[in-house]
């Protein structure tokens, strides 16, 4: 079934060249872009996007991180989107994610691991509204 999800290519992707590379895979996989934005965030729409970890003791680096430059959020949608998309990330350690997957192939952190995908078609729901508001 057609789904869409939310996408983020966090700060080291854009301090490291590495959008093309990483937009690519999701590209040739077959999704489709359908909203895409460079934005550098604040910390409240960390906050709210993170709203399930802003209590963990992990979350202030991360806020740190995905406020630090500018990143690129993206909707991308196709079949299956956020199972598909989670498994082109790989696991979340970069250490341990299998080769073939972008953490795998191009991060060595657990933090700082490129990429954020919707983890549910409702979570994919949520961001999509924090992130893109006016997206019909
Ligand atoms: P994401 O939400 O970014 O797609 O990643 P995920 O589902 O694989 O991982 P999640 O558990 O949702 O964690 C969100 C992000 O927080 C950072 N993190 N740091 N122990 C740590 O230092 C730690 N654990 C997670 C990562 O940037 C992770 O992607
Ligand atoms: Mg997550």
């Amino acid at each position: 079934m057609s789904q869409r999800t939310l996408v983020l290519l966090k700060p080291d992707t854009v301090r490291r060249g590495l959008v093309g590379e990483v937009l690519g895979r999701f590209e040739a996989k077959g999704l489709t872009v359908v909203a895409m934005d460079l934005r550098t965030i604040d910390g409240e729409l960390a906050d709210q996007h993170y709203a399930e970890h802003v209590e963990r003791d992990f979350y202030p680096p991360l806020r740190e991180f995905v406020t630090s430059g500018p990143l690129v959020a993206l909707v991308l949608e196709g079949d299956e989107a956020v199972e598909v998309v989670r498994a082109l990330n790989g696991a979340t350690d970069g250490r341990k994610a299998a080769p073939g997957t972008i953490r795998g192939d191009l991060s060595l952190s657990n933090r700082e691991n490129l990429v954020h995908g919707s983890d549910s078609p409702e979570s994919a729901d949520r961001e999509i509204k924090i992130w893109f508001p006016d997206l019909p």
